[in-house]
């Protein structure tokens, strides 16, 4: 076994690599972070943190007081280094990896023979074997496993990320993780890392099935909740409750339907079906029309918001909840954003968002005419449709009173309670 890490590097401070370096840490590793983002590097200096995420403000806190996480703009030497940076769609829905190229350009000045460089980043397959290819030629001096095999000066492997925002400092530790090597001795030298700080088991592969196997998951769940959304348009035809529908379904032994909702947000279930779809067109034809089906139901949405809103002179829409789901600050593909953002700009009646993770509108949909934010109880005081996008646990205190006489679209069958015993117009 070769010696453990005391220092390693973590490319990208953002929702992966903040709680990556914090946690990596706190188990007495000097960890150095590099972040492009000047603010996110100072507010983490001051031991602050950048986004919402439970438990990371304390572990964050915990690891910048005791010395030994620092941010920087720029990496300096290290054993390892640990590659969490954005993998986002370009417009035309095929994978940006320049984030990836810019941190493969930042870390090659640095980069020492006996190093460890492991991609985290949700990558198409063939990204690990690329990074290696750039850094060859940034690093001439140094040897490579796609070229030299198990002999090369670095070791480069692929472990993707697989932590669920709400719960990440928790399934950071718990999770099991799968580490794709480009030859098996990279893959055991990042098991040694992950090691360090994972309680769940690692499970060693090459780096291109890794890489599939992070897609698959996530497109796996992105075709279930598929079928969800589109159940729960068949039950809207055909006058059925389709909460009732699934609960009822699910009463089978293997049959476990997942939540409808107003679409799939977030960065993960929204995109990275994508990578599969751009690799292989012509074969990944379920895949593609599970993102089709997420993808209509927000205008689902809108349109039964529309449908209702007709009957008002000037309706006044209260819409709850703006992130991507429950709990979590992040707004990112977010479905609700993009109904509210329709609504606004169709004019159907005037919006009262409500969001109680945010402090004020996201640019997306700040100073639009006939759009405000407000809080919960505010907004349905004033409202005569109460949309429910988010099952925030902060709208479980909604009684039914205070739904009483509005049009409700429960969008998440959060108010399903409640709405038995109120008198909803039809
Ligand atoms: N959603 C539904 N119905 C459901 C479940 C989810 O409509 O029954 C919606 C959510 O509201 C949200 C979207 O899907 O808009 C995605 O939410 P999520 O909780 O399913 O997943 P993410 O995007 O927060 O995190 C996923 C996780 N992947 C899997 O569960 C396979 C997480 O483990 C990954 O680490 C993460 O993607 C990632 O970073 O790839």
């Amino acid at each position: 076994m070769r010696h453990q890490f005391s220092k390693i590097s973590v490319i990208g401070l953002g929702y992966i690599g903040l709680p990556t370096a914090a946690t990596i840490a706190s188990r007495g590793i000097e960890v150095v972070g590099v972040d492009v983002n000047d603010r996110a590097v100072s507010l983490i200096n001051q031991g602050h943190v950048h986004f919402i995420e439970p438990d990371l403000d304390m572990l964050v806190r915990a690891a910048v007081t005791t010395g030994r996480l620092r941010a920087l703009a720029k990496p300096e030497p290290a054993e390892a280094f640990i590659v969490a940076v954005p993998t986002p769609l370009t417009a035309d829905k095929r994978p940006d990896l320049s984030y990836i190229d810019a941190a493969v350009r930042s870390i090659a000045p640095v980069l020492e023979a006996g190093n460890l460089v492991v991609l985290e980043s949700t990558s198409p397959v063939g990204t690990t074997a690329q990074l290696a290819k750039s850094l060859a030629e940034l690093r001439p001096d140094l040897s490579f496993p796609h070229e030299a095999g198990e002999r090369s000066d670095i070791r480069i492997a692929y472990c993707p990320e697989r932590i669920l925002p709400g719960r990440m400092v928790l399934e950071l530790v718990e999770n099991d993780r799968i580490i794709g090597g480009l030859t098996a001795t990279c893959a055991a030298r990042a098991n040694e890392l992950y090691k360090t700080f994972v309680k769940g088991s690692c499970f060693l592969t090459d780096a291109s099935s890794a890489e599939l196997v992070k897609l698959t998951e996530n497109a796996y769940r992105d075709v279930n909740i598929a079928f969800a959304n589109e159940l729960s348009m068949i039950c809207d035809r055909l006058g059925v409750d389709v909460w009732r529908v699934i609960e009822l379904s699910n009463r089978h032994p293997r049959v476990n339907i997942l939540q409808p909702g107003p679409g799939v947000g977030g960065h993960c279930i929204a995109v990275d079906p994508w990578f599969i779809v751009d690799s292989v067109p012509e074969v990944a034809r379920l895949i593609r029309t599970a993102r089709d089906v997420n993808d209509g139901k927000p205008h689902q949405v809108v349109a039964k918001i529309r449908r209702h809103a007709e009957r008002f002179k000037d309706p006044v829409i209260a819409c709850l909840g703006l992130s991507y789901k429950a709990n979590v600050d992040d707004l990112r593909e977010s479905p609700a954003v993009d109904i509210v953002g329709q609504i606004v700009s169709e004019r159907i009646g005037k919006v009262l968002a409500v969001e109680p993770h945010i402090e004020s509108l996201p640019p997306a949909l700040a100073g639009q005419d006939g759009l405000e934010f407000m809080d919960v109880r505010a907004a349905l005081e004033k409202a005569d449709i109460a949309v429910l996008l988010v099952d925030h646990n902060a709208f479980r205190s909604v009684e039914a009173a205070q739904l009483l006489n509005k049009i409700v679209i429960d969008t998440r069958g959060f108010w399903r309670d409640r709405l038995a015993v109120v008198e909803r117009p039809n």
